[in-house]
Order: C-alpha cells, then sequence, then structure tokens
C-alpha cells in the first residue's frame, strides 16, 4: 500500500518537504500532487474517490488559510485522512489549524501540529503497519534510535 500526499498549492511544498522525506526514510511509496479544494475542486473529487483503487492506505493533506482540503477530502474517501495546518503570515496558521482539526462530527480528520509534516508522515506509516511486520520493525527502530539519541547526549 502507498499513502497520498496533498497540497493546496506549490507554496505548501517546502513544509510538505518533511512528510516526502519522512516517507522515503521508511521505504514507503507515496503519490504527491498539488490539488486546491477551492481552485480545482473536480480535480480534488476524482482523486480522492479513486484513491483508494490506486492502493493509497492513507492520505495527508497540508494545507494554509482557510484549510478545507484534508475536510473536502475526508468527504470523499472513507480512507483515513491526516490534515497538516500550515503555518500563514496572517494568524500564524491558527486559521488553518482551527479549519483543519474542527470538523463537525461524521467526517473525522487526524490533525498534527501547525507544519507538522513529519508526523503526519509518521502517523501514516504507523497506520500502514498495522498490516506490515516489516514496517512495525522499521518503526521500532525509529523509536529506539530517538531514544539512543537522548540517552546519549552529554551537556
Ligand atoms: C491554500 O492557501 C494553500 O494550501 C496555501 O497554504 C495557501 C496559500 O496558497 P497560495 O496563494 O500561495 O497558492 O490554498
Amino acid at each position: 500500500m502507498k499513502i497520498g500526499v496533498i497540497m493546496g498549492s506549490t507554496s505548501d511544498l517546502e513544509v510538505m518537504q518533511a512528510a516526502f522525506d519522512t516517507l522515503t526514510e521508511f521505504g514507503v511509496e507515496f503519490e504527491k500532487r498539488v490539488i486546491s479544494a477551492h481552485r480545482a475542486p473536480h480535480l480534488l473529487c476524482q482523486w480522492a474517490e479513486s484513491a483508494a483503487d490506486r492502493g493509497i492506505g492513507a492520505i495527508i493533506a497540508g494545507a494554509g488559510g482557510a484549510a478545507h482540503l484534508a475536510g473536502v477530502t475526508a468527504a470523499y474517501t472513507t480512507l483515513p485522512v491526516i490534515g497538516v495546518p500550515i503555518y500563514s503570515k496572517s494568524f500564524g496558521g491558527m486559521d488553518a489549524l482551527l479549519a483543519t482539526v474542527q470538523m463537525p462530527s461524521g467526517i473525522p480528520v487526524a490533525t498534527v501540529a501547525v507544519n507538522g509534516a513529519k508526523n503526519a508522515a509518521i502517523l501514516a506509516i504507523e497506520i500502514l503497519a498495522l498490516q506490515d511486520a516489516d514496517l512495525r520493525q522499521k518503526l521500532k527502530e525509529f523509536r529506539q534510535k530517538q531514544t539512543s539519541k537522548i540517552e546519549n547526549t552529554v551537556i
């Protein structure tokens, strides 16, 4: 299974790069697209409705401003959707955070921190790992590395 990563604009690419890097580090296949919920709603509908048939197991959606991308995506698929609110100058990402996290009951979006693309990727990998023992092992090793780093830090 692979992960679908979408973002509202090319201006989100710099933040979303952390998700690509993490998925690559774990050897997880992904497809990435810029798809805007308000500038190309028909494209988003087509992409999300066909995502499961293309072998996608979870979706990461990054957007800033009035960030409806993750919520609209979740409306078109029953795949788990992880929203990444993107920082913007006007409200420091609070607008995107609230728009992404405050989904009305019935259509969930798992929301990570503002600019939290790396955690979105780890969560997506954890979802795929439910059915993939190799990935579970890689996640264990990833955590062990973090622990050793702290244990071996001398200040
Ligand atoms: C959203 O609006 C995008 O996700 C982006 O974070 C924000 C600004 O988009 P651009 O005006 O830079 O294309 O659609």
